[in-house]
């Protein structure tokens, strides 16, 4: 895309200072992100095209981050902290509105960028995924007494009931005609459905409550300051209404993986169960006081279904022909089932440990 074209674009925003430069920024397998530079002393950036097709309701979502960065920016406020840089900082366009819809239909959004903060594209070390569930402890914390309701941005996000609605249906529609040759992989989605349902029957009845969460917890979703404390968290199109314990399922499932998330050499796959205790330490240091027994009792095997989860999603964007993440290369979504399905045995044969971690630290 030209820059003029993106130039114009940032126009339709109310901006403190003129642009000098727009450039490309990170990895993200949904939106297009870039990095708008100003002249002088004023803020910088971050605009986004969000994923519309994904998204199938951007100003619905962005009415979502605008409620809850407001909603935490009075709690930093109060608490003495710095509300330009404790939180996210939507920015409004010229006509008041949270973003922008250009000619072709596509959806623009921009935010502050928040200088002089870090971001990590791994949590390898302990005390880096402490901080991490610290982060993300104090996100869930300071959203504990939001109370109006949320716009469902992806219907079903971590729903796996809903899931399996879509799985039947890709499994019949045969879509890019893979089905036959994923007879083994299928069977790792089938072996486990009635355990999967079994959990996610415990948030249907209420056992396990609805929470204002994140639902993208990667480490690169934090911003840390250059001391290395939490600033804030980002990349909130996902925030709505889902469980504590995918979060934090999430996160385990990011962070403790000693491989990549599509590594091809799945021995080197695994769950490192000291960065689990790190992560569940932090994250239980903020979230202790606030969630209930039952929470408490599902927090370890979140991280495996959210993993399983993660597995199956991968998996049937192969077997659906490759719609919904980007893809470097023809097969890479079955890559990405493998590597994930091979964490996910990781955490199965460690998961009496994992549950005795988060004994541990629960009281
Ligand atoms: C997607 O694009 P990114 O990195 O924010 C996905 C997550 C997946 C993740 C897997 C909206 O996140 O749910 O866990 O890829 N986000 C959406 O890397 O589907
Ligand atoms: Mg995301």
């Amino acid at each position: 895309m030209v820059n003029e074209k993106l130039q114009s674009i940032v126009d339709q925003f109310v901006l403190e200072g003129p642009v000098a430069e727009i450039k490309p920024l990170g990895a993200g397998f949904i939106n297009d992100t870039f990095k708008v530079n100003t002249i002088g002393d004023a803020s910088d950036y971050i605009l986004q095209r969000k994923n519309k097709t994904i998204f199938t309701d951007v100003p619905a979502m962005m009415n979502n981050i605008c409620m809850v960065t407001e909603h935490i920016r009075r709690k930093v406020i109060n608490a003495g902290g710095d509300p330009l840089r404790e939180v996210l900082t939507v920015v409004k366009t010229k006509n008041g509105k949270l973003c922008y819809q250009d000619a072709e239909g596509e959806y623009w959004a921009m935010c502050v960028f928040i200088g002089h903060s870090v971001t990590y594209e791994r949590a390898d070390s302990p005390a880096l995924c402490y901080k991490g569930g610290q982060g993300i402890g104090r996100f869930q914390s300071q959203l504990v007494d939001f109370a109006q309701p949320l716009f469902e941005t992806i219907k079903g996000f971590h729903n796996i009931r809903w899931r399996f609605v879509q799985w039947d249906e890709s499994l019949k529609a045969d879509k890019a005609g893979r089905v036959g040759c994923l007879s083994k992989e299928i069977e790792w989605i089938n072996s486990r459905r009635d355990e999967m349902l079994g959990f996610w029957q415990k948030v249907e009845t209420g056992e396990i409550p609805m929470r204002v969460t994140h639902n993208d917890t990667k480490i690169s979703n934090i911003l840390f300051d250059e001391q290395g404390e939490v600033l804030c968290v980002i990349d909130l199109d996902t925030v709505m209404s889902s469980t504590s314990l995918n979060d934090f399922g999430d996160a385990v499932r990011s962070y403790t993986n000693t491989g990549a998330e599509d590594d091809k050499e799945l021995d080197k796959v695994s769950m490192n169960i000291e960065l689990f205790k790190a992560y569940t330490e932090g994250y239980l240091s903020e979230r202790r006081a606030t969630l209930t027994s039952s929470e408490k009792e599902w927090l370890a095997f979140s991280a495996r279904y959210i993993t399983y989860e993660q597995v199956f999603r991968f998996l049937m964007d192969y077997i659906d022909g490759d719609t919904y993440y980007k893809i470097a290369y023809p097969e890479h979504n079955l890559v990405r089932t493998h590597a994930q399905y091979r964490l996910l045995q990781s955490m199965e044969s460690q998961y009496e440990e994992m549950c005795d971690i988060v004994r541990q630290n629960s009281y």
